[in-house]
């Protein structure tokens, strides 16, 4: 099956036991055994049947064969970090989620695990800063929140050339979604969501995804899942497999209303730099047109004037909501420097204060350019 269909249908036939078409919210903590050990389900931390469906359904979006589910898109992060033992590195993208960057110096480095962070999109750079120790390569494409795109298959490439020394390619796939970009066709190992973005898609659930093909990766990442026990409640499971039903449609939305508002920004004299895939201005814009089938609906741009300057039309908008987190339908608007990515202030990934971070949402688009426009009239 296509993904429009799959992304209604996968890992959700009618339930079993009423013939419910959606999929019901397991809100149980354990389940009755026959005998002792005989029963499907055991107990909720380990698995529930609401949080199956989405695993199967993540697996099928991504193209994978296994997903698996947690309580916030750092948990799935976490879990992957935890396969990585003192002495261990991690090369990650120079522009990364706050919160991505944060765990990995504060809390891993902490135990022993190095990270460093390198130019994605510089291939020789990448192979330069590439140790024997590396375990993992992290990925953000597009990156959060400068928008960098990264060449998952050439990086692939790179690493295939280290055999049995080979790291493996993690990619964050949130900003682009699995309708936009598939990172396990393109030989990426690992893909993850913040499923509290796109996946989701209207604000209302906190969930994090991981999709997979190794079988042997896949076990010793669903051990730790019930080991540590970060699982979303099965409420969340369904919220996001409820999102996930117009993933397409409002993905199509998102990309259509973004470009037309990059293209606007960029043509505005407020404005210095537009960050956007889909601009033929952007650095990585042919790379984004191989491996994307649209650009997204995340845009950054620097205004003139500096930190006050992005305050100022941050605090002015009205249909844009002044906010962390994007990916839902309503447009959101915020400066990373002092909200997002306060955790990378002082160090080499800091953001520019200028910069502002636009969801773009799925309303009229010409209702959130005037919106732009009164907000750029400070
Ligand atoms: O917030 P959580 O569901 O735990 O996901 C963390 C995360 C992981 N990866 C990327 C690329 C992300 O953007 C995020 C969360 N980001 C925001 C909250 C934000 O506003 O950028």
């Amino acid at each position: 099956m296509r993904f429009d269909t799959l992304a209604i249908h996968a890992g959700q036939p009618p339930d079993p036991a009423y013939g419910a078409v959606m999929t019901p919210i397991y809100q149980t903590s354990t389940y009755a055994q026959k005998r002792i050990g005989e029963a499907e389900y055991d107990y909720a931390r380990t698995a529930n049947p609401t949080r199956t469906a989405l695993q199967a359904c993540i697996a099928a979006l991504e193209g994978a064969k296994y997903g698996l589910a947690f309580a916030s898109g750092m948990a799935a992060i976490d879990c992957v970090l935890r396969l990585l033992k003192p002495g261990d590195h991690v090369l990650a993208s120079n522009d990364v989620y706050g919160g991505t960057y944060r765990i990995l110096k504060r809390v891993y480095e902490a135990v022993g695990v190095e990270a460093s962070f390198v130019e994605m999109s510089d291939l020789a750079a990448v192979e330069a800063a590439l140790r024997p120790t590396t375990r993992l390569v992290w990925v953000e494409t597009p990156t959060n929140p400068l928008l960098k795109i990264a060449d998952i298959a050439a990086l692939a490439d790179v690493l295939g050339r280290r055999g049995a020394a080979r790291p493996l390619l993690v990619v964050d796939n949130t900003f682009a979604s699995p309708y936009l970009q598939q990172p396990l066709a393109l030989g990426a190992d690992l893909v993850v969501h913040s499923a509290t973005k796109y996946l989701g898609g209207h604000s209302d659930v906190v969930n994090g995804l991981l999709a997979l093909n190794d079988g042997e990766l896949f076990a010793q990442l669903k051990f730790l899942q019930n080991a540590i026990g970060a699982v979303p409640a099965p409420l969340d499971c369904f919220l996001v497999l409820r999102g996930i039903k117009t993933l397409h449609v409002r993905m199509e939305r998102h990309c259509a209303n973004a470009q037309r508002i990059a293209e606007w920004l960029a043509a505005h004299p407020r404005v210095e730099r537009v960050l956007y895939p889909g601009l033929p201005s952007h650095p990585q814009h042919a790379i984004a047109c191989r491996q994307m089938r649209g650009f997204g609906g995340m845009i950054s741009f620097v205004v003139r004037g500096g930190a006050e300057a992005a305050r100022q039309v941050a605090e002015r908008t009205r249909v844009f909501t002044l906010a962390e987190s994007l990916g839902g339908v309503e447009s959101l608007i915020e400066v990373p420097a002092a909200m997002t990515h306060l955790s990378v202030a002082n160090s080499p990934l800091a953001v520019d204060p200028a910069l502002i971070r636009l969801s773009v949402g799925i309303e009229d688009v010409e209702d959130l350019i005037a919106d732009l426009d009164q907000a750029l009239r400070y």
